[in-house]
């Protein structure tokens, strides 16, 4: 696959083949390990010290997701918006969905510590996808145009059995083989949200590096054996003219000031508020 697009290259051409072969990439030093440290120490206080989980976040198997307001998980306060412009992280992007205007979103939290129960199985979630195709539609297109690229920054070094993501390599391929082959391709494992029947391995990482993901590997969340709880954070990217509309502008009024302000010019068009 060739790029057409001017940004600059953060990927090499090994990697991008390996991102469209195997289904992810980890990018490396995505952020700092000092502002990973700043950043996990950001979303550790936010978690109540006396432990009173807050009754609208999930918790389950050492994994706190915290969300924003009962049903809505996306963090974008002034704090974290930087990390929705992370200039390489658009890059990588944008090299490889081949177009400079694209959209983030998603900005989901999670922070996965120690559990010692359930040693029979890696996993604390069931495969599947979150894929940037709305589940009324009958297949994908599987169009460059219609790719998601999203996953985790890493905040903490994420060791063997760390709680790291899981992914099935060269997973999106089989989604995409198994779909194409049926008319309603894209309801199949209750529209792909239960997959049952691959096998699935740990990305491990460093502190700052982002694990990315096409939108069409199946992926869920493991069980943290390490000390180290793993803290992340959730980026998504989409082009601008997207066939399901995942690239449209926000409503007027969706971000303050003070989040205009912390996003930048780059983040202003990444968020859809500036255009490209
Ligand atoms: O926390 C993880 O590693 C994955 C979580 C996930 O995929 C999800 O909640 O949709
Ligand atoms: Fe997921």
């Amino acid at each position: 696959m060739t790029a057409v697009v001017d940004t600059p290259k953060v990927l090499t051409d090994t990697e991008i083949e390996q991102f469209w072969e195997q289904g992810y990439v980890v990018v490396r030093g995505a952020i700092s390990r000092e502002e990973a440290a700043y950043y996990r120490d950001l979303i550790l206080d936010m978690i109540p010290r006396d432990l009173n989980i807050p009754e609208h976040w999930h918790t389950a198997d050492g994994r706190i997701k915290p969300m924003a307001t009962p049903g809505d998980h996306t963090y974008d306060t002034p704090e974290l918006l930087p990390l929705w412009a992370n200039e390489r992280l658009y890059h990588v992007a944008a090299q490889l969905l081949e177009s400079h205007r694209l959209r983030v979103f998603d900005g989901s939290l999670g922070v996965t510590m120690r559990n010692d129960m359930h040693r029979d199985t890696p996993r604390s979630q069931t495969l599947h996808i979150d894929a940037s195709v709305p589940k009324d539609v009958d297949n994908f297109l599987f169009t460059l145009e219609e790719v998601q690229v999203g996953g985790c920054y890493y905040f903490t070094d994420v060791l063997p059995d760390g709680g790291g993501i899981h992914i099935v390599p060269g997973g999106h391929k089989i989604v995409e083989e198994e779909s194409r082959a049926h008319p309603q391709g894209r309801h199949l494992h209750d529209d792909w949200k239960r997959i049952t029947h691959l096998e699935s391995v740990e990305v491990t990482g460093e502190a700052g590096d982002f694990a990315l993901l096409h939108h069409l590997m199946p992926h869920g969340a493991s069980h943290n054996r390490q000390p180290v709880a793993r803290v992340a954070q959730f980026m998504r990217y989409a082009r601008e003219d997207h066939p399901h509309g995942a690239g449209k502008a926000p409503a007027p009024g969706r971000f303050n000031e003070r989040q205009l302000a912390a996003a930048g010019p780059l983040g202003r068009k990444l968020l859809g508020v500036d255009a490209w």
